[in-house]
């Protein structure tokens, strides 16, 4: 089939998912096209099946915000007349949905049907898109999407609970690529570059913003490293990371903490990692704690949102309540105190991730797909 996908470019989950995605559908045979402001960053090759779309936005000095809604449903109707779309897939609603049901009347008006599937990620639902700014044009781009899908069971009842949703809402869990983490272990999984032999390396990746309360994960690892020798490796960059630099002053474990920034080279570093920590005040699914539980890596996480649906309490790693990290530490060192405890941990993290499994998510989105286009 040929399918439009738009997403915000950036290191972000949702980005993430709709790029791994888009590349296994090209692998599968289908013809993809991303439309978006920058080429998505783990979008590392193109190909005929594989094309990107650079929304562009014209600065003119009236516009205190520019209209990339705009921009973006033009770029959606020239690339769908160009190449024949059938489906434009739309990641994460704000603007994404909208600009997608603008572009769809722009299309029917020449004669063409093509068909909006949403996947809503989190936030869209949660902290944006039930804001009273947004939440009226959320609502209506939902409603008038041909197929709605959620990350989780819980982003699903949230959104069911936050708006007067008129249509059934189908869960598809994010997934990963099995074979990469794979891959990443043979290849260069040196961590000895990073910490002494004897040492756990505790990892946290994220975009760094309040919602995923760093402070607690520094604040985790500093119990912890009490009582077990231990690194932490901090991957991204965001709001909160001046914050977290001088917690590690106040709390005198700077060097034992490295911040490494942005990274494209995330299944390398979740390689080195023996716990991931994740102690957010919401995630509608949690696809960094799934990442790191492919790379054999068990998750110390909160109890928020689709996290239970992801870490499973005393197998995969633990679950607690938000906040409580007392309770986070005591069960990292539960985990990392001993190498027999570890090792069982691991391989359950990974037994658990493979079943979110690329091979068997693909085939339900090409499902949906394939509904659409005959519902054309
Ligand atoms: O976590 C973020 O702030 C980024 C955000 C995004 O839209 O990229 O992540 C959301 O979507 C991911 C992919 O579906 C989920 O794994 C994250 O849990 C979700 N974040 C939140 O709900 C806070």
């Amino acid at each position: 089939m040929r399918i439009g996908i738009v997403c915000y470019p950036t290191f972000g989950g949702s980005g993430v998912v709709a790029t791994e995605l888009g590349m296994a559908l090209a692998d599968n045979g289908h013809e993809v096209h991303f439309i978006t402001y920058n080429q998505p960053v783990r979008l590392d090759f193109l190909s005929h099946k594989l094309h990107f779309h650079q929304v562009l936005i014209e600065e003119y000095p009236l516009f205190q915000y520019q209209p990339y809604e705009l921009a973006l449903s033009s770029k959606m109707v020239e690339v769908v007349k160009k190449y024949h779309l059938e489906v434009l897939h739309v990641h994460y609603a704000i603007p994404h949905a909208y600009a997608a049901f603008m572009a769809k009347q722009m299309l029917l008006e020449k004669g063409i049907n093509v068909k909006v599937v949403t996947t809503l990620h989190g936030t869209d639902i949660t902290l944006v898109g039930s804001h009273p700014t947004y939440k009226t044009a959320v609502e209506f781009s939902i409603n008038h999407s041909d197929v709605v899908t959620a990350v989780s069971n819980n982003l699903k009842e949230t959104t069911n609970e936050l708006f007067h949703v008129n249509k059934e809402i189908r869960v598809i869990y994010n997934f990963i690529d099995i074979k990469k983490y794979e891959k990443a272990e043979d290849d260069d999984c040196n961590r000895i570059a990073l910490a002494k032999p004897e040492e756990r390396i505790l990892t946290h990746i994220s975009n760094f913003r309040k919602v995923k309360r760093i402070e607690d994960v520094i604040k985790v690892f500093y119990e912890v490293q009490k009582e077990i020798p231990s690194k932490l490796l901090l991957v991204g960059e965001g709001p909160e990371r001046v914050k977290a630099e001088n917690l590690t002053k106040k709390l005198k474990i700077k060097e034992s903490v490295y911040f490494l920034g942005n990274s494209t080279e995330v299944t390398k570093i979740l390689c080195y990692s023996d716990l991931f920590l994740l102690p957010s005040q919401t995630e509608s699914f949690g696809l960094a704690a799934l990442e790191a539980m492919a790379a054999k890596t068990p998750v110390i996480s909160t109890n928020t949102g689709g996290l239970p649906e992801v870490n499973i309490h005393g197998k995969t790693g633990f679950l607690s309540n938000l906040e409580d990290v007392e309770d986070m530490a005591k069960n990292a060192i539960s985990i990392l105190k001993d190498d027999q405890t570890l090792a069982r941990f691991k391989s359950n993290a990974y037994e658990h991730a493979k079943k979110f499994s690329i091979q068997n998510i693909l085939p339900v989105y090409e499902e949906i797909y394939k509904s659409c286009y005959k519902s054309r």
